[in-house]
């Protein structure tokens, strides 16, 4: 029986959330409340920190035991685990009911930039197998068009030995600036993705046809996906700053 069991004074721990978290929080809970099926039994969950709460939601229907959870990564892998929910993958479970995830940038028309986080093929594998595709987002991630707010570039993956001859295509294409993703530290190397791939960032500046951009990259040889996703998403939930949750 410690001192701390005999203190009169009690701590109450209450975890605050900045006010983005908040709003990650706010969109993915809306999100999956309102679109989560009748029935479901293959549930998409992408990568990043806005599904955390996507999990975590997920984590505390009375039915979890019922579906099943396809991640996109690593990440979300153990968060499915420590949710309590049961782990799938689209090999078993190709036809996936509806699919969570979260976006660099998205325009009204729910064209996204994708793979600031490296997943996004296994994203768009799992978007792209899902018969609804949901977004859910903060309002940092709203955008008049693509290529506006997140500056970062394209991401586009690459088989590793094609870097050089994609990246002097891209060059060609427009793109202002190609860079080639490192690892976070000068000794990392290039960022290895889930596919063993390269990835590249490309500046298109503002992006005026995201599906005919998409299309053009997409048919360089040694690209394997891009992280535009035209057509995919039906819906997109934001947290706002004021605590409210807007659609699109
Ligand atoms: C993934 O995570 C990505 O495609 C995107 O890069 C990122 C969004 O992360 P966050 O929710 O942390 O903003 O969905």
């Amino acid at each position: 029986y410690s001192t701390l069991h005999r203190s009169p004074i009690r701590y109450i721990h209450v975890k605050m959330l900045s006010l983005e978290e908040q709003a990650k929080k706010n969109a993915a809970y809306k999100a999956v409340d309102e679109n989560f099926p009748e029935n479901a039994k293959v549930i998409g969950v992408g990568s990043g920190s806005t599904v955390v709460y996507v999990a975590e939601r997920l984590g505390q229907l009375p039915n979890k035991s019922d579906f099943v959870c396809i991640p996109t990564g690593f990440q979300l892998k153990q968060l499915i685990i420590s949710n309590g929910l049961n782990l799938g993958s689209i090999e078993q479970f190709p036809d996936v009911d509806i699919a969570f995830d979260g976006a660099d940038e998205c325009d009204e028309s729910l064209n996204l930039i994708k793979g600031g986080g490296a997943c996004l093929f296994q994203e768009k594998l799992v978007a792209g197998s899902a018969k609804k595709f949901v977004v859910v987002a903060d309002f940092r991630k709203k955008s008049a068009a693509l290529g506006v707010q997140w500056t970062k570039g394209v991401p586009i993956e690459i088989v590793p030995n094609s870097y050089a001859k994609v990246t002097a295509d891209l060059t060609r294409m427009g793109a202002s600036k190609v860079i080639l993703r490192q690892g976070g530290s000068a000794k990392a190397g290039p960022v290895i993705t889930d596919n063993n791939n390269f990835l590249l960032d490309a500046d298109f500046g503002k992006i005026e046809d995201p599906k005919l951009l998409h299309a053009q990259i997409k048919a360089l040889v040694g690209v394997v996906e891009t992280g535009l996703f035209t057509n995919m998403a039906k819906k997109a939930y934001f947290g706002e700053t004021d605590g409210a949750v807007s659609t699109w």
